[in-house]
């Protein structure tokens, strides 16, 4: 019998991942990538030591009072830990660990890609060239919005918010930042700080949504927060789709208040509300903020380095729930 310590691991991760976790792990994996649910999760669940598992799967109170009390890790391979009930996890005594940093760029990268497309109009500038509906050049249609130097507002400047706000300045952009406190100067930069929300938001030309989905996050933007907003302000979210009412936002598409959206991430992903895919100002992507294979690569290493560390009896870099 192996005394490696027993681990599921709910998704297919990279190929170099998944080596380490062959070698050091005696692991239950998922070679076709099958979305698994609670009750997959708690079927196989017997005996097993900890859990690596991704924003895919939710692991809220029910869940986590159902598992076994062998299981003292969940390390998840996400920033986001959302989809995790920190306070149920404490209470039975499990550990929950996330990947944060190594991220960061990739995620600011997208949100820049949201920017510009949304702005400028990727998707229906190729759509004309798609759909051949680009009959002629005009010099009065259509027109983009321009990025450089307007202002971008970041709503939650973490390390993605300042990755965003350290692209941003190579646009001139003026970055005005709203967060609970104020950061240091040398990391703020420049950058101007909010403590009020109502006052941040009728700065922001430019909306970059960078904060941890929370309690005081969900639903923060929405018809009262939008009103805020200065007319024709573009919208753009890498963090979570539930900081957006959806509704309220479409309205605010389809009447012209907000110009344009990026979104690369949504409520109820992957069927996000239809009514996205019939905008013309909005830039969709499907959840890619870290989807390139060094990012992937370094997430599973450390949501490794996280259980390695754990069953070595040291104290874990990442924990989330201390
Ligand atoms: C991940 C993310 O790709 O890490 C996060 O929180 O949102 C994404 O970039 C995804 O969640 C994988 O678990």
């Amino acid at each position: 019998m192996s005394n490696k310590p027993k681990i599921l691991v709910s998704r297919l991760l990279p190929d170099v991942v998944e080596q380490r976790i062959a070698g050091n792990y005696d692991a239950i994996t998922n070679p076709d990538d099958n979305v698994l649910s609670a009750r997959d999760i708690l079927n196989q669940a017997r005996g097993l030591d900890g859990l690596l598992v991704s924003a895919t799967e939710k692991c809220d109170a029910a869940f986590i009072s159902s598992l076994p009390d062998s299981i003292k890790i969940i390390a998840t391979f996400s920033v986001g830990y959302d989809h995790i009930d920190l306070e149920a996890a404490r209470n039975a005594g499990i550990v929950v660990t996330n990947t944060p940093d190594i991220l960061t760029d990739a995620t600011a990268d997208i949100a820049l890609l949201l920017m510009l497309g949304a702005a400028r109009g990727a998707y229906w500038g190729e759509q004309m060239v798609r759909k051949q509906t680009w009959a002629r050049w005009a010099p009065t249609h259509p027109l983009g919005i321009d990025i450089t130097y307007a202002t971008l507002g970041i709503l939650g400047m973490g390390r993605i918010g300042q990755a965003v706000a350290e692209r941003a300045r190579a646009f001139k952009m003026n970055i005005n930042y709203f967060k609970r406190q104020r950061l240091e100067a040398d990391i703020e930069n420049g950058a101007n700080y909010f403590e009020s929300l109502d006052e941040f938001l009728p700065t922001c030309q430019f909306l970059s949504l960078n904060c941890a989905s929370t309690s005081q996050t969900r639903g923060l933007i929405n018809r009262r927060t939008i009103s805020k907003l200065p007319d024709g302000a573009v919208i753009i979210n890498t963090a979570r789709g539930d900081i957006v009412n959806d509704d309220d936002l479409i309205e605010a598409l389809q009447s012209g208040k907000v110009a344009a959206a990026g979104l690369d991430v949504f409520n109820n992903e992957p069927n996000i509300d239809p009514r996205y895919r019939t905008l013309e100002n909005v830039f969709l992507l499907p959840h890619l903020g870290s989807a390139t294979p060094d990012t992937r690569i370094a997430m599973g290493m450390r949501a490794l380095d996280n259980l390695d560390a754990f069953f070595n009896e040291q104290t874990p870099k990442d924990i989330v729930n201390l």
